[in-house]
């Protein structure tokens, strides 16, 4: 019982700022609760039936410079907190440049993480320290919410939606991973860990394919190619291979007229209806799952919709490859 630390370690940038500002709402907290508590405690023995001594007359029933304090000071600090608040808030969920991008894929009842170069972990999530990270969370099947106390950061894991959230852990060590949503019977057995290691040693430990460490979970990617493993964008081509998606996209001899892939990530999409959306995740998983949803302009609603027939962990890996496409030159903008 009293190893419980009153508050989790604070382990990242975002993390202690936001302490910062709990302590500062809280010590206001106590300051006003201070004035009211001996203000009510002095006015009560002052003001008692029977102290004869306090003249009753012409009593002050109003003051406009007391009034306007006690209404302008708190409007003043509640504006101040909220826009700091905000900011920390925005620090957190607006998106951001120079990430290092792990996706989290939350099922009943464990966590799945994806990182780049083709890593993969359950329950345990491997990061730099001193890098700004991404988190591309989604849920497989029931709503989650990915949870990490010591970098005071949380975003619900929603089936459907890839939902972002950027830190900077700073300490290397061992925390805890929750989620904090209730999901199901499981769900208080759906923990894990967060190891943050030193840039050297998080590099090292990505080379060896994610060996190397005291977690039994963690295994190296799909399609065990000479050379080791296959990165999440390269583990994609292969998705894409084995569904047939070639048979239509990258194939000069394509029966079917396909918009260029090669083009789709970060661009603007012209749609047949005359709307224009952004070639990001949501877009790409949208296109796979339900084609027939957002039809690129001038080309046909001829390709089959693969709902049911991906897992979220091969959605992942083909946007990665999809995302390579444009980053590698091939194409792009
Ligand atoms: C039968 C041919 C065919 C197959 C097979 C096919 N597609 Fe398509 N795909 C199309 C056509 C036609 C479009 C354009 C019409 C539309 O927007 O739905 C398209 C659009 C897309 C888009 C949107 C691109 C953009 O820039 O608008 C993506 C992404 C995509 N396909 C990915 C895939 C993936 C991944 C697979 C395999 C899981 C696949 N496709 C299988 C024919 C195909
Ligand atoms: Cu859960």
């Amino acid at each position: 019982m009293w190893n419980i630390p009153f508050v989790p370690p604070t382990a990242s940038e975002e993390g202690v700022s936001i302490s910062i500002l709990y302590w500062a709402i809280t010590a206001l907290a106590v300051v006003f609760g201070a004035i009211v508590l001996f203000g009510v405690i002095y006015l009560a023995v002052r003001y008692r039936a029977d102290n004869n001594a306090v003249d009753r007359s012409n009593a002050v029933d109003s003051d406009l410079r007391v009034e306007l304090a006690w209404t302008l000071v708190p409007l003043v600090l509640a504006l101040i907190i909220f826009g700091w608040a905000a900011k920390l808030y925005a620090d957190i969920y607006a998106p951001r440049e120079g990430y290092y991008e792990v996706f989290v894929i939350g099922k009943q009842w464990m966590w799945h993480c994806q990182h780049p170069n083709g890593v993969r972990e359950n329950n345990v999530l491997t990061l730099p320290a001193g890098r700004l990270v991404k988190a591309s969370i989604i849920s497989q099947d029931v709503i989650h919410a990915f949870s990490i106390p010591a970098f005071r950061v949380k975003r619900d894991a929603v089936p459907g939606r890839y939902n972002a959230m950027y830190f900077t852990p700073t300490k290397p060590g061992e925390y805890h991973l929750f989620c904090t949503e209730y999901c199901g019977t499981k769900h208080s057995e759906m923990i894990g860990k967060v190891i943050v290691l030193p840039e050297e040693e998080f590099q090292a430990w990505l080379e060896k394919g994610g060996q190397g460490l005291a977690t039994a979970t963690t295994s190296t990617g799909g399609g065990a190619a000479a050379g080791g493993t296959l990165t999440l964008a390269q583990q994609g081509e292969q998705t894409f291979k084995a569904l047939g998606c070639n048979a239509c996209h990258m194939n000069p001899n394509s029966a079917v007229k396909v918009p260029d892939i090669t083009q789709t990530w970060g661009n603007d999409i012209p749609l047949a209806d005359g709307r224009t959306v952004k070639g990001d995740e949501a877009y790409i998983r949208e296109s796979i799952l339900n084609p027939g949803a957002k039809i690129h302009k001038g080309f046909q609603n001829l390709m089959p919709p693969y709902q049911g027939q991906v897992s979220e962990e091969q959605l992942v890996q083909l946007i990665a490859y999809i995302k390579s496409l444009a980053d590698s030159g091939t194409g792009g903008n």
